[in-house]
């Protein structure tokens, strides 16, 4: 199957199986409904879903375990997003190319959706069990998971980012920013991929995290690039927003031809670990190629 034909087979079916995991809008609070179902189900990429169904398909995972582990992560990502567009945080307006959720629903509701998102997204962990998946994957799914978005993770990346807003910051510092904020929960992603085959080769699951850790920086550095070079029409946010917000990003620090260079050093490291890994196959390339090809 070539990756277009992938890519929408698996939007397609992460959107169904997220539709039918959020709570409906009948029920009450239905405000605090509406605005989870507005952030998680307003279009993105779902780009981590399918790198997760990639790797738990090429390692024969169950598709019905897939699923859950794939809404988890997506729901987790929407989550981050509302928080991280609100006020006290990144203060933007626009996401996935419309109004923010707490331009919708205010800043309280959107606050409270983000918290019941990343309760959901645990409660239907937690059911994995019933799907047939043995209790200490479950509890290894958890822990990835929880490490990747925790204090060492993905908050702890968005901390950082506050503490050295208007400050000076090294490259390295930024890298560092990167990595927890998204590298690890493309790391939680695959190995979730694998955990959800029963994947306990520690040699395929440490290859994985690697090729993860330099995905996900390349595709953050590619963010920076899209700021600066794609159509905002296309990227879902103004263009140079970043720049306005003088936000410290590779092309600000480096200057964007380096920048290019550092994308594709990631990148070309991230590929020689997925080569060594035993997951390695034409779809995983083409998604990853697609991270630093990517329009919006
Ligand atoms: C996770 C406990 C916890 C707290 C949240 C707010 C916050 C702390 C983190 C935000 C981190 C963040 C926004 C990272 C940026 C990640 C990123 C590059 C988002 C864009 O991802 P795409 O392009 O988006 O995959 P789509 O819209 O396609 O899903």
């Amino acid at each position: 199957m070539d990756l277009q034909a992938y890519v929408m087979k698996h939007q397609i079916r992460i959107n169904s199986v997220l539709d039918k995991c959020l709570p409906n809008t009948e029920v009450e609070p239905k405000i605090l409904h509406q605005a989870m179902r507005y952030s998680v189900l307003n279009g993105g990429k779902r780009i981590r879903a399918i790198f997760t169904y990639a790797v738990g398909e090429a390692l024969g995972a169950k598709p019905s375990i897939l699923d859950k582990v794939c809404a988890a992560i997506e729901i987790i990502h929407a989550f981050s997003l509302i928080h991280d567009d609100l006020p006290a945080l990144d203060n933007d307006d626009l996401r996935r190319g419309k109004p923010a959720c707490h331009r919708v629903y205010g800043e309280g509701i959107a606050i409270l959706a983000g918290d019941a998102l990343l309760t959901l997204a645990f409660e239907i962990l937690a059911t994995l069990y019933q799907q047939g998946l043995n209790a200490e994957v479950q509890a290894k799914i958890m822990k990835v998971l929880t490490h990747a978005i925790g204090s060492q993770g993905m908050a702890g990346g968005e901390v950082l980012d506050i503490v050295y807003t208007n400050k000076e910051i090294t490259l390295k510092q930024l890298k560092t920013i990167y990595i927890l904020k998204t590298s690890d929960l493309f790391g939680a992603s695959v190995l979730m991929g694998a955990l959800a085959a029963h994947c306990e080769n520690k040699i395929t699951l440490k290859n994985l995290k690697k090729f993860a850790y330099y995905l996900g920086l390349a595709f953050q550095i590619h963010d920076d690039i899209i700021d600066i070079e794609a159509d905002s029409a296309l990227s879902g946010k103004p263009q140079g927003s970043d720049i306005l917000k003088n936000k410290p990003t590779f092309p600000a620090l480096i200057g964007l031809d380096m920048a290019k260079r550092k994308e594709k050093q990631a990148f070309g490291k991230a590929l020689a670990y997925l080569k060594k890994s035993s997951v390695n196959n034409n779809i995983l390339m083409d998604l990853s190629n697609f991270v630093i090809t990517r329009k919006y």
